[in-house]
Order: structure tokens, then C-alpha cells, then sequence
């Protein structure tokens, strides 16, 4: 009897039906698997061959040409197929290879099918070839953790997002000791090539590790890996090479499903301003993307605000024959007040609420906050540099961090000597609350990095919005818009007429539709004095109801809820470009190597253009590189890609910024672009920045 009550959960637990639906494999999952990402062109044929291309110009810098003679004077190659090669072309290209892969940097959707894509080319090329994995990211390579990559693994995580199949890691092969290590890791597995697939600080460590172990025999190729988006090559003349590292689109598409649904949900019940931050360490890629697919009411972009130059003061200043120096560059305060301004804005009209978009690293691109980090790397750098001890472990806690800063800022008022920390400084830093004096304390990450994602970038702008808010209601001019018939409404309901009481109340009553209170009237008390002064009540009498209503219906209340997305982007299943992308990328990498390849990084020139016109290519990685500030001293590394404010999607974001904030009567313009859908024919085929830069 027991054996059949369908109460008894071991009986429940053995029903196919929930045995169907509690199973890990569910109908996406199968379907992911099955898909096989199409091929370029190119690799239709059996064999590539790479043809050098000497069209292409760089800039190269000294350190680059000191620090990586052997690879600084690699070419852009392009990828050529062959189908009927000598004999000889065929023993090289198909001798039998151990190659080694690792995944370094934060996680990015597509990363397993560079896997596939490199584990089948090389397996039709010679089956006896073996791929390793190296776990946990290059701690993998420095302490020979490695797996073999197999078919059925390589099967189970084809078109899935992360990188759990081998996992990733920070860390920077940075040492003597841990490049000793990694080239006897080589050796150990002997290692005919090494692929890293990461972002600008992981193709910078490849092209080192190309350096170094080219007298290895050991090839290296890297891999454009970040959601940020920021790895985008051009040569020195402009032409593009590599739009877009991966994982960006999808990372984009996933943050702008969520937070079109917020712009539905803020639409809907009329009450909050959704704040969601976006990642993005330092590049504002993936918030200009997701003002592109949401058309959110304000996106910030962090690049346009160093560019910024405020003409009023400059003019002011001229007037007094005086420059403000000050004027240019935008601070933290303007850009709260350039918030509150849409902010109010849209309550005028009713609105008050609606999305912005803020990118992690917008910080980076705000003058005293920039130069905080900078002089701050510095004195953790130098601190380092002649201390035995770490900076973190000898000062712990906030307060022995400050207290090192005011020793520096006393020393350096005592002993009247230039101090990058002054008491001017101090006084400064003491200003700001004390969440963000950790945050821009905190430890950098292995390359260097300051760790935007750790600072709540959105808890000190709002925070400054909210207090200019206050001060806004205070002198009456933050007021929501109240709609001249439900007024007429109201008050014709309680008996009273309209049109005496109106004008009373509002500055704007026989000229709007949106009536606006007068900015006098900022409380129950100030709104009785108004009508006591026209007389329309008395002292004694109370206000009439209909019109406290009216004037309650007119206080803003700012009611925020805080967002981040970031993490989960990374974690999603990618979108078909990412699928096909990446294992496409996964071949060319084969073929880099094949063709004897090393300090190179595959890339696809044309993503911007329709599958056909894809083409495969290897870009020199050594003649990509600049210094850098990195803990306090200026580092080799590959440049980073910023958002270009003369590219059409950036001219083309603030051309609509007026048209999304809909600071006018009316509906929002809000742009749903959906899930990511994986198979069908309504998911877009590649990013919207690319296909405007493309036009531009
Ligand atoms: P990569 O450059 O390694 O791809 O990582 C980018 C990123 O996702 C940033 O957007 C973010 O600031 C950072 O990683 C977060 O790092 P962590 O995973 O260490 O918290």
C-alpha cells in the first residue's frame, strides 16, 4: 500500500513525470548541445595556410621592442584555405601536437567552444593530438594542474556559458619563479603550444610567455576574452582588426532583458528609480550597448565625461579675465546635478520614475576621484616597494589605513617637501563617506587593476542625487506634475471651482496641461499661508481637502532600488554570435598554430558584417602594447579599447538622450529586446555598436 501513496515522497521521488522536470537536462540543454556553429568560409577547406600582411601599421613602442625583440615584428595573417597542399605542407600542418588552453580573467560566455572549435580542428588533423585543460586559470600552468580534453567533454559543455569546464583565475605569471615553473609545466606535458584565451592583461602575459619560450620551442596564442568589450583592435591607421573580444554581446543582452523588465516594472507601478550599475571595469562598452537595447531614461557614459567642459563657468571666469581651471572635466557633484536635472524633468511631466544606467568604472573618468586612485597606487606601490610587509596586512583596517595617510600628509606639511599626499589631500579624502574611502583603499587585483566591481559606484553618486534632491524640494523645485483635468477633477468633486483655486496654487495654471505647484509652497504650511494670502480661506478655516490632496499628489517622494548586473552576464548561455564566434575563434587558433604561429591572438576580421564575410585571422600581440600605470609604475601592457565619443553609436546615443529620458507628457520609448533566444528567427545577429560603427 505504501509502495503505491502518491503522499509518500519515495513514491513521488520515482514518478517519471517529476523524475522529467526535476532532471538537470532539460530541453534547452539538449538543444544547446546539438548545435553546431557554422564554419568560415575558409575552413571549409581541409588545410589553411596564412598569408602575411604587411597593409597593416602599428605604432610601436620602445619598451614593446626592448622587452619582446623575438615577437615585435609579427604581421597580421590572414587565414587562406588550401585544399590540396605538398606532402611536406601536410606533415607540418597535421604532425601529431600537444597543445595546452586555459581560460584566464573573469569568466566570458563562449569560452567552451573555443574548446570545441580547437579540440575538433586538431583532432581532424591528427587524431593522435591531445588538448589539455589547465585548471583553476594560469595557477594551472605554474602548478601543472591540467586535464585531457575529451570528445564527450568538449560535447557537454558545447554552447554553454562560463567557464566551468575547466574553471579560470586571476593570476599573472608575473615572477621569474612562476615563468620557471610554467615553462617546466610545458616540458613536463610537452607542450607544442600554449593558448590563452583572457583579456588585455592575459594577451599581455601571453605575449611574454611567447617571448620567453620561444627558445622552448613552445608557441603561445591568445585568445579576446571579456565581457567589457574593451579588447578592440585597430591598426595605427584605423583599420578595425578585432571589433569585439567575446562574451560581450551576450553579457549585454542578458544585463538588457533585465533591465528592459525593470523599465516595464518602473512604467508599471510608477514609484522607483531602478539605479543598475552595469560591469565594465573601466570601458562603458556594455552600458552604451544596453542604452542601445533598452533605451533606458539615462545611461551615463564614462568617457564622455572627461571630455566634458562646463562653458558657464569658463565664461564667468572670462568676464573676471581669470581661468577656471576647474570648469573642465566633469566632478562628482555636476554629475549628480546633471542626474537630478532629468530626474526632475520627468517629474514635471508625472514621471517620477524611471532607469539609469550607470557603468561600473564611470569613477575612472571623474578628475578627483582618478586622481584619488592614482596617488593612492602610488603610496600602496612605494609602501610595498620598501617594505618587507604588504600595505593591506600591515594596515588592516580603515582607520590604520587613514592614519598612515594623515602620518604622510603631516610629514609632508613638517618637513615643507613635495609629498604626493598632502594635507590638502587628507582634507579631501576626510570628506567622503567612509564605504568609499575603503573602496578606494582596497587591495588591486594581480595585474594592478583597481577593483571597480568591489566599490559601490552607485551608492556615492545616489547619495550625492539624493542630497541635491533635498535641497531641489526645498526651494520648490522638485514637484511632480499634476494632470490639469484629474485637478479639475478632484476639486470639482469637493465642490470647489477649479479655476479660482488654480492659480493659487500653480505657477503654470492657463498655460500647461501639467500643472506645476508654485516652487513657494513646499509643505501643508506653506500651502495654508498661500491661501490665507488670497483669501480664499481663512486663518481659522482648515485646508480644504481636494487641495491637500492635490498638493500631496505634487511632493516627490525618491524612491530608489539598486542594481547590479554583472556577474550573472558572464554566467549566461551565449547568443548565437557568441556560439559561432568563439568556435570559429577555436579554429583559427588551430590554425595559427599549425602554420607554426606564436606571439599572435586569433581574431575575426568583419563581425560587424554578415556570417560570409567573416574572416579568420592572427593579430601580432607585441606591437599592440603601451605603458601603463599598474601599483604605482608605468608596466608594458596591451592597450585597452575606451568608448570612442566621435563612433557613431556613441554620437548616436546622445543624439536620442533627449528622445529616452521622455521628460515630455506621454509614453516612455522603452526598447524590449527579449531573452536571449538561442534558436529561432527573432534573436539578432551580432551587437548594435558594431553594426553602427560600422556605418559611421
Ligand atoms: P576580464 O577583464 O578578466 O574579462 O574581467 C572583467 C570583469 O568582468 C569586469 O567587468 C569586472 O570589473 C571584473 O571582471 C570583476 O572581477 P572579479 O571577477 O575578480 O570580481
Amino acid at each position: 500500500m505504501k509502495d503505491k501513496d502518491p503522499n509518500n515522497i519515495e513514491v513521488l521521488l520515482k514518478n517519471p513525470e517529476v523524475q522529467a522536470v526535476t532532471n538537470n537536462i532539460n530541453q534547452e540543454l539538449i538543444e544547446r548541445r546539438k548545435y553546431i556553429p557554422p564554419k568560415c568560409k575558409v575552413f571549409k577547406s581541409p588545410y589553411t595556410l596564412l598569408k602575411e600582411d604587411d597593409f597593416f601599421n602599428f605604432n610601436i613602442d620602445e619598451e614593446a621592442r626592448k622587452l619582446l625583440p623575438n615577437i615585435i615584428h609579427n604581421n597580421v595573417q590572414i587565414l587562406v584555405g588550401l585544399d590540396s597542399p605538398e606532402e611536406s605542407f601536410k606533415d607540418r600542418y597535421c604532425k601529431k601536437r600537444h597543445i595546452g588552453i586555459v581560460f584566464s580573467g573573469g569568466p566570458a560566455p563562449g569560452g567552451h567552444n573555443v574548446i570545441a572549435g580547437l579540440y575538433e580542428a586538431a583532432k581532424k588533423a591528427n587524431p593522435k593530438t591531445k588538448i589539455y585543460g589547465f585548471l583553476l586559470g594560469p595557477d594551472g600552468i605554474v602548478e601543472n594542474e591540467a586535464i585531457e580534453i575529451t570528445g564527450s567533454l568538449v560535447d557537454a559543455y558545447r554552447n554553454l556559458g562560463g567557464f566551468t569546464m575547466i574553471k579560470t583565475g586571476r593570476t599573472k605569471i608575473d615572477t621569474k619563479e612562476k615563468m620557471a615553473l610554467s615553462r617546466e609545466t610545458c616540458k613536463r606535458l610537452g607542450l607544442d603550444a600554449l593558448v590563452i584565451v583572457g583579456g588585455d592583461d592575459s594577451n599581455t602575459n601571453a605575449a611574454f610567455l611567447a617571448q620567453e619560450m620561444i627558445e622552448d620551442n613552445v608557441q603561445v596564442i591568445g585568445v579576446p576574452k571579456t565581457i567589457d568589450g574593451d579588447i578592440q583592435v585597430r591598426d595605427a591607421d584605423g583599420h578595425i582588426l578585432c571589433a569585439m573580444s567575446f562574451g560581450f554581446h551576450t553579457a549585454a543582452r542578458a544585463f538588457s532583458n533585465s533591465i528592459s523588465n525593470l523599465c516595464t516594472d518602473s512604467g508599471s507601478d510608477v514609484k522607483y528609480w531602478h539605479i543598475c550599475k552595469v560591469m565594465g571595469r573601466v570601458a562603458s562598452h556594455l552600458a552604451l550597448e544596453v542604452a542601445l537595447q533598452t533605451h533606458a531614461n539615462m545611461t551615463l557614459i564614462g568617457e564622455d565625461l572627461c571630455d566634458f567642459i562646463d562653458k558657464k563657468r569658463i565664461e564667468e571666469a572670462a568676464k573676471k579675465n581669470d581661468i577656471d581651471y576647474t570648469a573642465y572635466g566633469m566632478t562628482l557633484r555636476h554629475l549628480s546635478r546633471v542626474i537630478c536635472n532629468g530626474i526632475v524633468r520627468r517629474a514635471e511631466v508625472g514621471k517620477n520614475y524611471g532607469v539609469i544606467v550607470i557603468p561600473e568604472g564611470i569613477l575612472e573618468f571623474v578628475n578627483e576621484i582618478q586622481v584619488f586612485i592614482i596617488k593612492l597606487n602610488t603610496i600602496i606601490a612605494e609602501y610595498n616597494d620598501t617594505h618587507d610587509t604588504d600595505f593591506h596586512t600591515d594596515f588592516p583596517a580603515l582607520e590604520d589605513k587613514l592614519e598612515y595617510l594623515r602620518r604622510l600628509a603631516r610629514r609632508s606639511r613638517e618637513e615643507q617637501r613635495f609629498s604626493v599626499w598632502n594635507t590638502r589631500d587628507d582634507d579631501l579624502f576626510n570628506d567622503i563617506p567612509g564605504f568609499f574611502q575603503e573602496g578606494l583603499l582596497m587591495e588591486r587585483d594581480s595585474h594592478g587593476n583597481f577593483q571597480f566591481s568591489q566599490v559601490k559606484t552607485e551608492k556615492v553618486l545616489m547619495g550625492l542625487v539624493n542630497d541635491y534632491l533635498n535641497i531641489l524640494k526645498e526651494n520648490g523645485s522638485y514637484k511632480i506634475g499634476i494632470e490639469k483635468s484629474y485637478y479639475r477633477k478632484v476639486l470639482g468633486k469637493g465642490g470647489l471651482d477649479p479655476d479660482y483655486f488654480g492659480p493659487i496654487i500653480f505657477k503654470n495654471y492657463n498655460d500647461a496641461e501639467l500643472l506645476l505647484v508654485k516652487p513657494s509652497i513646499i509643505s501643508v504650511k506653506t500651502l495654508k499661508m498661500a491661501l490665507e494670502k488670497e483669501q480664499a480661506i481663512s486663518e481659522a478655516e482648515e485646508i480644504p481637502k481636494p487641495i491637500e490632496k492635490i498638493y500631496q499628489k505634487s511632493v516627490p517622494k525618491f524612491k530608489t532600488q539598486v542594481h547590479f548586473y554583472g556577474y550573472d552576464g558572464r554566467g549566461n548561455n551565449p547568443t548565437r554570435f557568441d556560439c559561432n564566434y568563439t568556435y570559429n575563434l577555436g579554429l583559427t587558433v588551430f590554425s595559427l598554430i599549425a602554420n607554426g604561429s606564436t606571439g599572435q591572438m586569433a581574431a575575426i576580421r568583419n563581425l560587424e558584417k554578415d556570417f560570409e564575410k567573416w574572416e579568420p585571422i592572427g593579430i601580432p600581440i607585441a606591437p599592440l602594447m603601451h605603458l601603463e600605470e599598474r601599483k604605482g609604475k608605468l608596466t608594458l601592457v596591451l592597450e585597452k579599447s575606451i568608448v570612442d565619443v566621435n563612433s557613431a553609436s556613441f554620437r548616436i546615443v546622445k543624439a536620442f538622450r533627449e528622445k529616452w529620458l521622455a521628460a515630455v507628457p506621454g509614453d516612455d520609448n522603452y526598447r524590449h529586446p527579449g531573452p536571449i533566444r538561442f534558436a529561432g528567427e527573432s534573436e539578432e545577429d551580432r551587437p548594435i555598436t558594431l553594426v553602427l560603427n560600422a556605418l559611421g
